[in-house]
């Protein structure tokens, strides 16, 4: 009998560029390689786990630690935060960023473009859990193109007869060569939630740096911001649209080491900025409406 995994090869496979093989924990993973870039994609929460662009340190970041299984959350990659952001509003037993991250999404469309660009469409499959947790019809698909650059959209229709209220992320681990050296530019001088103080409301005085635990979720913010990385000599702009939060977090050493899956000193080669609709950047969705979550990595030299 054909597993699922013979009739993605079957269905999808494109030679020396698209192939799918079965991972520890039983994740059936997509690898890509384009003449300008590579990339690996979970089905289970159609999770970028890697992206390397030809010639160029990898872009995202995977810990060395991270536990893959049936339902369980991947540590790194470009996690997605669906269908709420952090803790649900008032059930405190789902989980943290939703559920869209650790369910099966089918693959539904895979297109080759210009410019060697594969394009990968995932579906999230509903299922009595899922709708346990979400009594909204609401179909998502999270569109991953992989190239030069990497492009990630994450799409959601209400489908429904009444609106609902939306929190999402693409929750990207960047690699950086020494967080403690990094600064992130384009949020100069916009507000932000600290949860490392409380959430207490602060505003930003200058780039980002990182020399502590950073949790910040910063609002209405931009289309575009960048990672300087002075130890990687690169930098890596981070465009955007369908945002109006950007979450910026690096959990330093005692949080990493509790979290168990970072690896020694795993937390100074990531940081995460997060593409993201939180807090009081939640999106009000009318039945009809798409919301379309979509951010786009490309490296320059610094
Ligand atoms: O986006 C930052 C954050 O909300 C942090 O507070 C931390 O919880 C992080 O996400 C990782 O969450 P996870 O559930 O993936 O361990």
């Amino acid at each position: 009998m054909a597993t699922t995994l013979d009739v993605l090869n079957r269905d999808f496979a494109i030679k020396g560029k698209l192939h799918f093989k079965e991972i520890s924990g039983g994740l059936l993973v997509a690898e890509v390689t384009t003449l300008h870039g590579k990339a690996t994609i979970a089905l289970q929460g159609a999770h970028l786990m890697t992206f390397q662009p030809t010639g160029q340190e990898p872009v995202i970041w995977l810990s060395e630690l991270a536990k893959f299984g049936r339902g369980k959350s991947i540590r790194g990659g470009v996690p997605v935060c669906w269908p709420w952001f952090g803790p649900h509003a008032t059930d405190s037993k789902l989980p943290g960023h939703g559920y869209a991250r650790t369910v099966d999404w089918r693959l539904v469309q895979v297109q080759s473009l210009s410019d060697e660009r594969i394009r990968l469409e995932f579906e999230l499959e509903e299922s009595e859990a899922t709708r346990a947790q979400w009594p909204h019809r609401s179909p998502v698909r999270n569109i991953i193109t992989v190239g030069r650059a990497l492009e990630v959209e994450l799409a959601t229709t209400n489908a429904g007869s009444e609106p609902f209220t939306l929190g999402d992320a693409l929750h990207t681990y960047f690699t950086v060569g020494d967080v403690r050296r990094v600064t992130v530019h384009g949020l100069e001088g916009y507000d932000y939630l600290d949860k490392v103080d409380q959430g207490t409301r602060k505003q930003q005085v200058g780039a980002v740096t990182i020399g502590q635990e950073v949790d910040r979720i910063y609002l209405n913010t931009p289309s575009v911001c960048e990672i300087r990385d002075p130890a990687l000599q690169r930098r890596i702009k981070i465009s955007s649209s369908g945002s109006h939060s950007t979450v910026v977090w690096n959990p330093w050493i005692e949080k990493a080491t509790k979290m168990g899956d970072f690896g020694t000193d795993g937390h100074l080669g990531m940081l995460c900025v997060e593409t993201a609709n939180a807090a009081e950047d939640v999106v009000q969705l009318a039945p009809g409406q798409v919301h379309r979550l979509v951010a786009r990595y490309e490296v320059e030299p610094l």
